[in-house]
């Protein structure tokens, strides 16, 4: 790791094709800056990535990274992760990709803990097949499969998470940059699996979930007297219904991370002294 690493190390030279305005710049910039000012680089960040506009993120960010099969890129980040603990793990995905094909593969990785950070840029839409309900969609939301709304109430991915045995759990608002990159760089340093759920406004398929509404209503627990340590509080927080509460509402501080807890250690694609060159063919053609 080299500490003289800027954000601008992390973008790649492909131009995103977001649509002007897109909540998903401000995310990905973020994340580039939480992942440069945690002393991360390109050569030790593994960034796995769902299907969706937000999926593209593999490609605009310059690291390892895999654009993998919509709602899978969770087990896949928790495969690279425990095949080799010394890089960097962050997955990212859309509201579709993580909460609805994904959501079993959610709630698995987040109660097995392994140490890494998922970023869910949350536009409440389905954005790049053009603008279907998602798990998020309000309950009145109108689309071209909910003419009349859904007709069901949204799923919360915080209370999913605590439900589920989260060790943290944030929620950030991509135009803030400051705090959005504040929090994620929590997520990464947090020892266990991070969640992280963007509003990330989709600027051409939601005329209701747009900057103006989060600007309005969002409410950053760190300016309350919230303790996230205190679990019963965050489950409060986060199943008050009334309020967009953006900050780190919950974070175990004992949490040891799966790998840890199993005694995971070492890369496994190094090649071990003494092993019989025939064998190690194979582990050669994959690097
Ligand atoms: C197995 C499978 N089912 C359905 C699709 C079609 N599909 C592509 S992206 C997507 C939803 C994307 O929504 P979201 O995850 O919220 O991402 P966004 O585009 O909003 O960032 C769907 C249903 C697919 N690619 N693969
Ligand atoms: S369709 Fe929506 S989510 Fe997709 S790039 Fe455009 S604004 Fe972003
Ligand atoms: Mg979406």
């Amino acid at each position: 790791m080299s500490s003289d690493i800027r954000f601008t190390d992390f973008k790649s030279d492909k131009q995103p094709t977001w649509c002007p305005g897109c909540g998903d710049f401000g995310t990905m910039n973020g994340m580039m800056k939480a992942l440069a000012e945690t002393g991360n680089d390109p050569d030790n960040t593994f960034v796995v990535a769902g299907i969706g506009c937000s999926g593209k993120i593999g490609t605009y960010m310059h690291s390892y990274a895999l654009h993998g099969v919509h709602g899978r890129a969770l087990p896949v980040g928790v495969g690279v992760k425990l095949a080799n603990p010394d890089l960097e793990v962050m997955v990212a995905g859309g509201d579709g990709d993580g909460y609805s094909i994904g959501a079993g593969h959610f709630i698995h990785a987040v109660r097995r803990n392994v140490d890494m950070s998922y970023v869910v840029m949350d536009n409440r839409i389905y954005g790049l097949t053009k603008g279907q309900a998602s798990p998020t969609s309000r309950e009145d939301f109108e689309t071209s499969t909910s003419p009349e709304g859904t007709h069901m109430s949204p799923v919360n991915p915080l209370a999913l998470a605590l439900a589920s045995g989260a060790s943290f759990v944030a929620q950030t608002f991509s135009s803030d940059s400051q705090r959005h990159t504040e929090v994620v760089k929590e997520a990464i340093e947090h020892d266990g699996f991070g969640l992280v759920n963007v509003y990330s406004p989709c600027v051409t398929f939601n005329d209701v979930d747009t900057y103006d509404y989060f600007r309005d209503a969002i409410v950053d627990v760190s300016e309350t007297d919230h303790d996230p340590n205190n679990k019963d509080a965050a489950r409060d927080l986060i199943t008050d219904g009334s309020t967009e509460y953006v900050g780190v509402l919950y974070r175990d501080e004992d949490s040891v991370p799966y790998e840890q807890r199993e005694g995971i250690e070492g890369n496994m694609a190094e090649i071990p002294d003494g092993a019989p060159e025939g064998a190690m063919d194979l582990v050669r053609e994959f690097y």
